[in-house]
């Protein structure tokens, strides 16, 4: 009769590779405890950080004197060439509008969005664009964007702002930039709200 034990080349039996693999596993196991601990450690971390400062570019603006002193005045709002050459849309949103409630830009320039809100939390969204953003009180909002396609796009409210929500809604006509330009030279402020 012969022996039926496997013949270990190192000589030191079954054990030792079973010692090897505990290591590893080990190892592995310290390492992704790490890799968990820092991921906490950055999500502490930044949510102290944010909660204890403003993020940066936050403008603040009072909305008891919005409409009577500075840049949100009512005949303030809607589209201007500003002296070094942007053009920007000033706009308010109130419980169940937006003023101007149509909006005029050119095609292929980019035009810089300003808005705020006086009661609510209001948003808007521009038809199939990328122009996005939340309207709140006591906060200026901005973005830039341009608008590569002339055609008229809806711009509804897009925060649920109360009862008269689905009503809220404005429109923004993109011409073309040469239009645009002839029409600014006529009007500081553009709208294309019928009067
Ligand atoms: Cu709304």
């Amino acid at each position: 009769m012969t022996s039926s034990k496997p013949v270990d080349p190192h000589g030191d039996g079954p054990h030792a590779s079973e010692a090897v693999a505990n290591s590893a596993e080990h190892r592995w196991a310290i390492i992704v405890g790490l890799i968990i601990l820092s991921l906490i450690a950055m999500m502490v971390f930044t949510g102290v950080y944010w909660s204890s400062m403003p993020p940066s570019r936050v403008e603040t603006i009072d909305v008891k004197t919005l409409h009577l002193k500075g840049e949100f005045v009512e005949n303030n709002l809607g589209t201007s060439i500003e002296k070094d050459g942007r053009v920007i849309v000033r706009l308010i949103a109130q419980q169940y509008s937006f003023s101007p409630q149509c909006i005029v830009v050119p095609a292929g320039i980019s035009v810089t969005f300003r808005g705020t809100s006086t009661d609510a939390i209001h948003g808007f969204v521009v038809g199939r664009t990328n122009a996005n953003t939340m309207l709140i009180p006591g906060f200026v909002s901005t973005f830039t964007t341009s608008f590569p396609k002339t055609g008229e796009q809806l711009m509804p409210c897009h925060e649920y702002c109360g009862t008269g929500h689905e009503a809220m809604w404005a429109k923004v006509q993109v011409i073309p930039p040469d239009e645009f330009f002839a029409k600014a030279k006529a009007a500081e402020r553009l709208s294309c709200v019928s009067r």
